[in-house]
């Protein structure tokens, strides 16, 4: 094949290989995930659901839909799974639908907090049509749960939603739930527990993290490619009555699985990507494999290994430390400079993470004072305590040189120095091959 878009995937395929990806939400999937996702199975209309399709020649799609379906609602003990969403936006998106009337109250983590862009930034389709609150986190980087209850009090929302992008506790989810029920008893109407765990979805399956659907929640979204370790694409699972999709049913509580089914097709999407619902099949198998459950301990033992040795080489964590994947790290008061050119420089070693704001960032997303980091894909690869204690080295050196430099411009003049640790960084990354490369 000589077409020019194979020699850039070569040069992206060396990328990956020569650094170490940190970002907290990016992960490696296996050969046989990329198998799937490069299928014949692109070629296929399927629009509606197992056995209830708009168009002919799905005998085999519905094979592959119905096994990940199966293997999503016993990944994480749910009554049902819709895996058609083509990201976890859409899978927010078609919750918030399934469930909500424009103008209706959602309360979630804010922005700045720690939420997500779907839960509520001004700048979103869905917060134009649904009124949202946010609520924040304590100094500690906890849920304000005390904010969370009187918001949800006065304001009476119909749904509640518990997600994040960046937050490094673990939700408190029964609270949560008591608060639910006050409002409901309150207020006279149902409220729907919605939890976006894109980010822990993985440590949920690994049995690591707790499942929110263990613990009232109706609805769970998540991506599939984060620490599941599956393609890039959105999911939803639930509790409650499976009915039949092609039929409206009641606004009920115990009937979202349906409700939810209607508002991904028809409600929000058309033909599913059934390739990548293969590959989503074929990344739920693996995750319920016993090593799955080592692979999401280790993630959370690496990423708090890496916190105590950031540290102590004097980086101010966000909220301490980390109980799941991820860290936000104060680079502003640790040593001066922002988020940006410390994401900059470690870019130029072959170290991937993102400039973060934090939340007592004052609108900073431009130039924010923290940086977002994670171990999913570094363990993905191998990775353990030794590497850790490397990563966290090259970090203080690099933000040694971003101190003295202060302005990205001024990073050309230690290239020498950079050169240096880009070396040892790709010595080490070609030690822990990519897998499916
Ligand atoms: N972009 C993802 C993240 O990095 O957290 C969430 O959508």
């Amino acid at each position: 094949m000589n077409d020019e878009v194979f020699e850039i995937i070569k040069q992206e395929e060396k990328r990956q290989s020569e650094g170490l990806e940190l970002i907290p939400s990016e992960n490696y999937v296996s050969a046989n995930v990329l198998q799937a996702m490069g299928s014949v199975l692109t070629n296929k209309y399927s629009e509606g659901y197992p056995g209830k399709r708009y168009y002919g020649g799905n005998e085999n799609v519905d094979q592959i839909e119905t096994l990940a379906i199966e293997r999503a609602k016993q990944l994480f003990n749910a009554d049902h799974a819709n895996v058609q969403p083509h990201s976890g936006a859409n899978a927010n998106e078609a919750v918030y639908f399934a469930w909500c009337k424009p103008g209706d109250t959602i309360l979630a983590m804010s922005l700045p907090a720690g939420g997500h862009l779907t839960h509520g930034s001004p700048v979103t389709r869905s917060a134009k049509i649904y009124n949202f609150i946010g609520y924040g986190v304590t100094a500690s980087g906890d849920i304000d749960y005390d904010e969370l209850e009187k918001l949800a009090l006065d304001n009476e929302p119909s749904l509640i939603l518990v997600g994040y992008s960046a937050f490094m506790k673990i939700p408190d989810f029964g609270r949560v739930k008591s608060i639910a029920d006050k409002v409901s008893q309150q207020s006279g109407h149902e409220v729907l527990l919605m939890a976006d765990m894109a980010h822990v979805a993985g440590l949920i399956a690994g049995k690591v993290h707790p499942n929110p659907l263990d613990h009232g929640f109706q609805v769970m979204t998540s991506t599939t490619h984060k620490t599941l370790r599956g393609p890039r694409g959105g999911l939803i699972i639930s509790k409650g009555k499976v009915g039949n999709p092609l039929k409206k049913c009641e606004h009920k509580l115990e009937n979202i699985p349906t409700l939810i089914d209607r508002a991904v097709f028809p409600g929000t999407q058309g033909g599913p990507l059934e390739h990548i619902i293969a590959a989503k099949a074929v990344a739920f198998q693996e995750d319920l494999q016993p090593e799955f459950r080592d692979y999401a301990a280790r993630i959370i033992k690496n990423a708090q290994t890496l916190a105590n040795e950031l540290r102590d080489l004097g980086f101010e964590l966000q909220g301490g430390g980390t109980d799941n994947h991820l860290l936000l790290v104060n680079v502003k008061s640790s040593f001066g400079f922002d988020g940006k050119i410390y994401e900059k420089a470690l870019d130029l070693v072959g170290l991937t993470l993102n400039a973060n704001a934090l939340p007592t960032d004052k609108g900073g997303a431009f130039r924010p004072s923290g940086v977002r980091l994670g171990t999913p894909a570094i363990t993905t690869r191998g990775l353990g305590e030794a590497e850790m204690k490397q990563i966290a080295n090259w970090m203080k050196r690099v933000a040694d040189i971003c101190a003295e430099s202060q302005e990205e411009s001024a990073l050309d003049n230690y290239n020498e120095e950079l050169a240096t640790i880009r070396d040892e960084v790709r010595e080490l990354a070609l030690a822990f091959p990519v897998p499916g490369i």
